[in-house]
């Protein structure tokens, strides 16, 4: 079977920059777009140009020229979005449905992975405001696919290993808390957590797999599947120290809301759903569905070893 030619959207990016290395990496044609609004951002351009001597080939375009994009998409088969959706960055979910009327016009798109790569959205009807903005505008982009009838892969990659790992699922911090740690509740419920690389992919693994076709894929591996005081107990035993635990009840967590801002309410609803309610193993996945069982070749970072970063 020949590769597909993919095009990376939000290249630059968190994610991005790791799904345009895993998509070299499996031997894609990979185009990165190139946007001229990044200004004066210099560490965008070396991302850039690291990229092109890895191989991949810039393509010049701007969300404010439809028809940038849409020759930008007939360059390829496979569109990879990962724009930011996260809101103490930049915001822009909803600009992907000018991405959806580039590849409609296009007319040549074998595959579209819009920016998902967190929690399942059509899961989350039920979620918490303001965090649930999060969820609802990734629905509009689904409604969007759905009525341009694009072929699609929704990946649900549940929790990166750099916001709720590294941390111990501390909020505000990406390091490991000294000396006392905060458990949601009895700290029980079961996550899981992925090495972002892995999701990068295991999300090009699916964008030429007639099984992922118009489907939501999980990213769920088995040994991943971990409660917070799990994970503790990896830091503890890697670390060699003892943390001191506290707990607070979900209607404590729940009331921070209140003095924090925006982003961090919305950080506090996800939170709240992922350590209290067990939004992310609280549902069956088939196998069909499930990104290590699809692709059992390829060998995840298991949480203890993520996790020696920190050390
Ligand atoms: P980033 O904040 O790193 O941004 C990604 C890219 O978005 C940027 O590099 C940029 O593309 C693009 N972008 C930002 N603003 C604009 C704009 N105005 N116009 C056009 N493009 C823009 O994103 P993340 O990698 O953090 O997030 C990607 C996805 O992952 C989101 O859907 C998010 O919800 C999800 N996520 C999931 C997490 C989890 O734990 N599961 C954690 C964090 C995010 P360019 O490269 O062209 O400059
Ligand atoms: C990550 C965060 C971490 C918020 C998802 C506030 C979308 C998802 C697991 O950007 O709000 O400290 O699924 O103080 O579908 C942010 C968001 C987490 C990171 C969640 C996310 C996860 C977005 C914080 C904080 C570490």
């Amino acid at each position: 079977m020949g590769k597909s030619k993919v095009l990376v959207v939000g290249g630059t990016g968190f994610i991005g920059k790791r799904i345009v290395r895993a998509s070299l990496a499996q031997g894609h044609e990979t185009y990165v777009l190139q946007r001229r609004e990044v200004g004066v951002d210099v560490e965008k351009l070396e991302l850039l140009f690291s990229f092109r001597k890895a191989g991949a080939r810039l393509v010049e375009g701007s969300f404010s020229d439809h028809r940038s994009l849409v020759d930008a998409v007939k360059l390829v088969d496979v569109v990879i979005s990962a724009m930011s959706g996260v809101h103490f960055r930049s915001h822009n979910i909803l600009m992907q449905l000018k991405l959806v009327e580039a590849i409609k016009e296009a007319g040549n798109v074998k595959r579209f992975l819009p920016s998902e790569f967190g929690m399942d959205p059509a899961r989350m009807g039920h979620a918490l405001e303001p965090g649930k903005v999060t969820f609802d505008e990734k629905m509009v982009v689904r409604r969007a696919i759905g009525e341009a009838q694009i072929p699609h892969t929704y990946i649900s990659a549940n929790c990166f290993g750099a916001y709720f790992v590294g941390n111990l699922a501390q909020m505000a911090t990406l390091f490991p808390p000294k000396d006392n740690v905060l458990l949601y509740g009895d700290g029980t419920v079961k996550a899981v957590f992925l090495d972002e690389d892995d999701v990068a992919t295991y999300a090009v693994k699916t964008i030429d797999d007639p099984r992922t076709l118009n489907k939501t894929i999980y990213l769920r591996p088995p040994e991943n599947i971990l409660s917070q005081t799990e994970l503790v107990q990896m830091w503890e035993k890697l670390s060699g120290k003892e943390l001191t635990k506290h707990t607070i009840s979900a209607q404590d967590f729940l009331a921070l809301m209140k003095e924090r801002d925006y982003a961090e309410q919305v950080g506090i609803g996800h939170f709240y759903h992922i350590f209290y309610e067990g939004c992310l193993t609280n549902f069956e996945v088939q196998d069909e569905q499930e990104a290590t069982k699809l692709y059992p070749e390829v060998d995840y970072t298991r949480m203890d070893d993520y996790l020696k970063r920190y050390l």
